[in-house]
């Protein structure tokens, strides 16, 4: 008990824990303790296979590989690959978005629709496509086909980078790291990569960032926006998470991955009148959608659809016995799945040609009459629920309230209103120091750390200090189950200045802004605070600082790098595998003689392995910020009168 206690933060994980021992499943957890001895030259990033000579391991005897290669090359030659990685998922994720807006366009994709026309018509004019006197479908067709570009350009730098403050666009252009089409980026990645090619780690280095650019500029931000226009901008919503989402007698359907247009059409299969009549036939009361993961977030942040867990509950969700379906798409889906869902009367649906796992069931969802192939999953579903074995259910009561739906739409309309909708409030309250500065924590959960452990204590300790948090992917599902997600907490636990203006507008002083592809979003929001006016020119001015906590997958290292390409700085709370070359994690750290990475974009990454550590650091980063701005002057402390929530 106490064992499992030390791996798990929450209490319905720790009873499916529990009950994973009881029911003889196997779960991640026990996997990670078979692998707990982790081979030293990965951890250190000195392995290298990328020829059949080898593959070759560093070590004090044999400080090259067979080529020559030395520490610092195999080392940032497996960086950039990680970054290479993340950045094809996310932008793979934003490729098949846009097509399916094509598809729409061309009036291909049945059952799909363009539900935000604003944001569509935003997007058009912002990069000079013809809006007047046209219909939406062509309009979109060439916002399409613009898009789809930003993949393939051969010379040209990708137009999206324009979304920068102007500055930043220097420092890029300066460094000669402005990223062409986001498939040439990783395409030269493993160029660079293979045998013979790129031997000089900053070289290497530099383009992980040009690499990474491409995806938090590019590929990812194209995801969000068309996610918008395609299902409608996100705003406010309640909802509830953790496993007691889910409800004995219903079926229980959980969806699970990253792309939303599956997902978007099941919630629209489970409220069709013939399907809600099956379910009552089946003997259930209903169905119960839930998801996992960054689905979760993409179908929460749009419908209020309950989140079930974040990434390492996805076995749990299964062993409450209660899980009629786990409905996957793509990224972070564990095969290991399969053998948890043997042992109850769950099944596994795949739905995306590119990702099947051998025990799954396959049920693509494509293009022709795809709400009649949901609703053929959605079915299947329903016959499970007849094979629900009651003796092995059982549903953790723990579920938490929430608020989610904070697109940067919705919070400059949270901050002023219908009419005057803008972030000079924001920037008010942070130049007049009711807010300390900005932080956003985005990332994983990993076996690595006990789950949650890390994101919730580092969050209580920013908002302690008048810092608010914006959060992201399944750091926040660590805060929604903490039942942090809610104006509440700013009563609880946020200090008196971010509590005052919490009160005032009428928000939660943690920001739940989406999934993982979502990052952009706060990337958006720091530059409506640049353009706002009075913080600066540049992201790298603003007190503002990213953290990675309990970060894993390769789309994380991704993520910060485009952050710090961006002048921000990352808090890692789990190291990279880069200690085997000096040269390159100190250069990654700032920490070389003349200054690393923060010498080329004014940021840089921090490992720290303990929350409050880390706290303390973000805030002196935050104070210098602020120093810098000018903006550090004492504040006489004043709580919020009639007027003051007027002018807000
Ligand atoms: Fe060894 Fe060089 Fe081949 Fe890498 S590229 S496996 S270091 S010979
Ligand atoms: S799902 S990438 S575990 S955030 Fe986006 Fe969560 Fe990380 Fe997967």
């Amino acid at each position: 008990m106490d064992n499992l206690h030390s791996k798990v933060s929450d209490n319905a994980s720790l009873e499916m824990l529990e009950k994973s021992k009881a029911d003889c499943v196997e779960t991640c957890f026990d996997r990670a303790e078979h692998q707990k001895t982790h081979c030293s030259f990965g951890l250190k990033g000195v392995c290298c296979r990328v020829c059949h000579m080898g593959p070759c391991r560093i070590t004090v005897k044999a400080p090259k590989g067979i080529c020559g290669a030395d520490a610092d090359t195999i080392v940032a030659r497996n960086f950039l690959r990680e970054v290479a990685a993340g950045t094809s998922a996310h932008s793979d994720h934003g490729r098949h978005l846009i097509l399916k807006l094509k598809h729409v366009a061309e009036g291909k994709a049945e059952g799909f629709a363009i539900k935000d026309e604003k944001v569509l018509l935003l997007n058009a004019r912002r990069y000079g496509i013809e809006t007047e006197n046209r219909g939406i479908n062509s309009i979109a067709l060439d916002l399409a086909n613009l898009f789809l570009n930003e993949f393939s350009s051969q010379e040209e730098t990708l137009k999206t980078l324009e979304l920068a403050p102007k500055k930043r666009q220097g420092i890029w252009e300066a460094k000669g790291i402005k990223p062409c089409g986001i498939d040439r980026m990783v395409v030269e990645s493993m160029h660079r990569t293979s045998i013979g090619v790129d031997h000089d780690y900053k070289n290497l280095l530099m383009h992980a960032f040009r690499t990474a650019l491409s995806n938090g500029w590019g590929g990812s931000r194209i995801a969000s926006i068309v996610s918008d226009i395609l299902f409608g901008t996100p705003s406010p919503l309640k909802s509830s998470a953790n496993l007691g989402v889910l409800k004995e007698d219903t079926v229980n359907i959980l969806i699970h991955g990253h792309e939303p247009a599956i997902s978007e059409i099941l919630t629209v299969a489970v409220s069709a009148p013939e399907i809600k009549e099956y379910a009552k036939n089946a003997g259930a009361s209903g169905i119960t959608i839930a998801g996992i993961c960054c689905t979760a977030n993409e179908v929460l942040m749009r419908h209020g659809v309950p989140l079930a867990g974040n990434m390492l509950q996805q076995e749990l969700a299964i062993i409450t016995g209660a899980v009629e379906m786990m409905v996957v798409d793509v990224q972070c889906v564990m095969p290991g799945l399969i053998d948890a869902a043997k042992e109850y009367h769950t099944e596994i649906v795949s739905t995306t040609d590119m990702a099947k796992t051998i025990g799954a069931k396959h049920m693509a969802v494509g293009e022709v009459n795809p709400l009649a192939a949901a609703k053929e999953i959605v079915k299947r579903a329903i016959d499970n629920f007849k094979k629900r074995d009651k003796s092995k259910v059982k549903i953790p009561a723990d579920k938490e309230e929430l608020v989610a739906g904070f697109s940067v739409d919705a919070i400059k309309y949270m901050l002023g209103g219908k009419y005057r909708a803008s972030f000079r409030p924001l920037n008010d309250a942070i130049i007049q120091n009711r807010i300390f500065g900005v932080v956003g924590i985005a990332g994983c959960t990993s076996t690595k750390r006990r789950t949650d452990e890390y994101i919730n204590v580092l969050t209580e300790e920013l908002l302690k200090r008048n810092i608010l948090v914006l959060q992201t992917g399944c750091a926040a599902i660590s805060s929604a189950k903490a039942g942090r997600l809610t104006p509440e907490t700013a009563l609880k636990i946020a200090g008196p200045g971010l509590r005052e203006v919490c009160e005032a507008v009428g928000i939660p002083p943690i920001l739940h802004l989406g999934s993982c592809v979502d990052n952009t979003r706060i990337l958006e929001a720091a530059t409506e605070i640049i353009n706002e006016g009075g913080l600066g020119e540049d992201l790298g001015t603003l007190p503002a600082v990213g953290v990675a906590a309990e970060w894993m997958s390769e789309k994380a290292i991704s993520i910060g790098c485009y952050f710090v390409a961006s002048g921000v700085d990352i808090f890692l709370g789990n190291p990279f595998y880069t200690s085997g070359s000096a040269n390159v994690h100190n250069y990654l750290h700032g920490t070389d003689a003349d200054g690393g990475v923060t010498k080329d974009f004014g940021a840089c990454f921090h490992y720290y392995d303990d929350p409050l550590e880390a706290a303390k650091r973000i805030t002196e980063i935050i104070n210098a910020a602020r120093e810098g701005l000018g903006i550090n002057r004492k504040e006489e402390r004043k709580l919020f009168d009639m007027k003051d929530r007027r002018a807000i």
